[in-house]
């Protein structure tokens, strides 16, 4: 079985991401391997031996003093260049916030996640939302906002496969936003030490087409109805006392 180490390119931004990863990793890479190289080689070359006196070496020589100004001025334009490419990324994910396709709510709490979808109407809050527990089914080539709050505790919502992290903090609404490039089932983790369930706290995603994401908001649709009404039979003095979420929660 092959290895899959690196989680597949799913959003629109993941690439980009990547390529970030790989400039860092050649860069530091090539400094590193020529760091140990000229270390070990120091130690062969000035090894103690008999009858070679040890020099004492200060380094303000010049011939000797540009073998430390030479390589800290070449890292330092490695590091703009990290830098530039850095910020250029955090501006496009972080900084900009194009106008979306569809809305999604994501909630986390100790230890679970709740998505809200807009349902056919595409409209967030109205009566034909999906609610669904660890499940989130976004549609394919569509550029989404998620408005991402947190119940209890810090929290960080990741998912992988969109090279995307973002904090959840008790109080606060954060809009974020992505594309969805690639069908598939993906996973989305906590990423933020949030109590003894936080290893357990992970999702479903599901990216799909516009034909299975219709048949996917009926069956909620269908599932919802039938649990209100389950609801209003058995405990009809219940729904006074829970004014938010009706009977959708767990069923998911
Ligand atoms: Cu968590």
């Amino acid at each position: 079985m092959l290895l899959k180490i690196v989680p597949p390119l799913a959003s629109n931004f993941a690439a980009q991401n990547d390529q970030l990863f790989i400039l860092i990793t050649i860069l530091v890479g090539v400094w590193f391997i020529a760091a140990e190289a000229m270390f070990f080689w120091l130690i062969f070359r000035f090894r103690a031996r008999p009858n070679v006196a040890t020099q004492y070496i200060t380094g303000k020589e010049k011939h000797l003093h540009r073998w430390v100004s030479w390589p800290h001025f070449l890292i330092l334009v490695c590091d703009v260049v990290i830098i530039i490419a850095a910020v250029q990324l955090w501006v496009r994910v972080k900084q900009t916030l194009p106008a979306a396709d569809r809305t999604v709510r994501v909630v986390a709490q100790q230890w679970a996640w709740t998505f809200t979808d807009p349902g056919a109407d595409g409209v967030l809050d109205t009566p034909d939302d999906v609610r669904t527990t660890d499940e989130l089914h976004l549609l394919l080539n569509k550029r989404y906002h998620f408005l991402l709050e947190s119940k209890d505790v810090l929290h960080s919502f990741f998912v992988p496969s969109f090279r995307l992290k973002q904090d959840a903090i008790p109080g606060r609404i954060y809009t974020g936003w992505f594309e969805t490039t690639r069908a598939g089932t993906y996973d989305i983790l906590c990423a933020e030490i949030c109590g003894i369930g936080h290893g357990v706290m992970g999702a479903k995603l599901v990216v799909e087409g516009e034909a299975e994401h219709a048949t996917w908001l009926q069956r909620h649709a269908h599932d919802a109805a039938l649990a209100a009404l389950n609801t209003v039979n058995t405990a009809p003095a219940d729904t006074a006392s829970t004014p938010a979420a009706p009977a959708t929660a767990g069923a998911h």
